[in-house]
């Protein structure tokens, strides 16, 4: 009898968690299609389009590995409402690549690029924010395929779609475009804290017209 004690985390417990959020045990895999074999020969991570001097930037997995590591330390939110909190990711910042890679003026968003075309656009700025980290390690082990082996992003602010596991390249945009899930029903934006979840809570200025 009494008060039912629910499992359920309230959000007094879990200041963390976003709103419509619960906590997994353990770390899901959640993506679409097949997990692509990587293949270090034909590897390589491209920035292209609207770079400051014109020229593409293309790293192969060598070089990319010889990047400046450093970690960030981030939740996951997946869409479909389980969160993974306090995750060490370790990898080269978005913000060495946008050094190494300027953007030119004129540049507004980014979109990310992954193995099958898979892809997310992100506003500049949430791209260039300092903890958006493109991860080759969590928690100091070498990430597992499924999870995106050799490389996925992390956008700690963001549901994590916006965060490309087996990404291969960044093109960057001077106006937004929709991304594979952006053109499928999810929101453009995507802030967990707003629950902006699908294309129809979109607000005037939140995104192209679908
Ligand atoms: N390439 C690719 N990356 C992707 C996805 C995808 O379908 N393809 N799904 C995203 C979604 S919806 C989530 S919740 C996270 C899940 O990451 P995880 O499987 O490592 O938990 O990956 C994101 N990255
Ligand atoms: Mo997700």
């Amino acid at each position: 009898m009494g008060h039912p004690v629910g499992r359920e985390s309230s959000p007094a417990a879990q200041p963390d968690l976003p709103p419509g959020q619960r906590l997994q045990r353990g770390w899901p895999v959640t993506h679409y299609g097949p997990v692509p074999r990587f293949r270090p020969e034909r590897w390589e991570f491209r920035v292209f389009g609207a770079t400051a001097d014109g020229d593409k930037r293309c790293w192969n997995h060598e070089e990319f590995s010889e990047l400046p590591y450093s970690t960030v330390v981030a939740d996951l939110h997946c869409v479909t409402k389980f969160s993974m909190l306090g995750a060490e990711w370790g990898g080269v910042p978005a913000r060495t690549l946008l050094d190494l890679a300027p953007p030119a003026p004129n540049v507004t968003h980014v979109m990310v690029w992954a193995e099958y075309g898979f892809s997310s656009n992100l506003r500049l700025a949430d791209f260039t924010s300092e903890r958006t980290i493109f991860a080759t390690h969590k928690d100091g082990e070498p990430l597992t395929a499924e999870h995106g082996f050799p490389l996925r992003l992390i956008v700690p602010g963001l549901y994590a779609w916006k965060g490309p596991k087996w990404v291969r390249g960044v093109e960057y945009m001077t106006a937004d475009r929709r991304g594979f899930w952006e053109e499928r029903g999810y929101h453009n934006i995507g802030n967990p804290w707003r629950e902006q979840r699908y294309s129809y809570q979109e607000e005037p200025g939140d995104g192209p017209e679908l």
